[in-house]
């Protein structure tokens, strides 16, 4: 399989979710060129710096994703990178499936709890959803491949 896919995950915004990353870009590989395998680096920290400094990180980055076919965002912890790159998907145009997990609690519903639950997935994302090129799917961790294979098989039929 010759696609180009650009997975988007947090960085700076906090490196909580980083086996959750790298079960998702494991399943990737399966389908095509994962552009973006170093969000998955357990070494890096949320320091996220390296020789290129943060202009090369960003020119490089915005190249990629404009190589690539599809655009996987795990969205759960909040970034700004990933709100940056999805905004920069939406416009070229490209195949976007988010992935949020209701289990990190994180609620998008108005609920009455002492203490108040951290906010939920940005309207900006989950408004986003058009029934075409950007999805948003809520899962659990231990789902997470069957929603890929679901995403993957109908991308395949269309
Ligand atoms: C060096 C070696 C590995 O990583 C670095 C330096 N940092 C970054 N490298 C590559 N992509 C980055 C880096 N920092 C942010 N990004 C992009 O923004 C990634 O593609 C992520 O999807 C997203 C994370 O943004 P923040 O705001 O959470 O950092």
């Amino acid at each position: 399989l010759g696609m180009n896919v650009y997975f988007c995950g947090s960085i700076r915004g906090g490196r909580d979710d980083v086996h959750v990353y790298l079960r998702i870009v494991n399943k990737l590989q399966s389908y095509g060129h994962v552009l973006t395998e170093h969000v998955t680096n357990p070494e890096l920290s949320d320091r996220g710096e390296d020789a290129t400094g943060d202009r090369g990180i960003h020119d490089r980055d915005v190249e990629w994703l404009r190589r690539s076919d599809v655009v996987v965002a795990e969205v759960t912890q909040p970034s700004l990178g990933v709100g940056y790159e999805l905004g920069h998907a939406v416009h070229m145009k490209k195949k976007i499936l988010c992935l949020f997990r209701p289990s990190s609690g994180r609620l998008d519903i108005k609920v009455i709890l002492t203490p108040p639950p951290p906010a939920g997935l940005s309207a900006m994302i989950r408004g986003a959803e058009d029934g075409e090129m950007f999805e948003v799917r809520n899962y659990s961790e231990d789902e997470v491949e069957n929603v890929l294979e679901e995403f993957f098989n109908k991308l395949k039929r269309s």
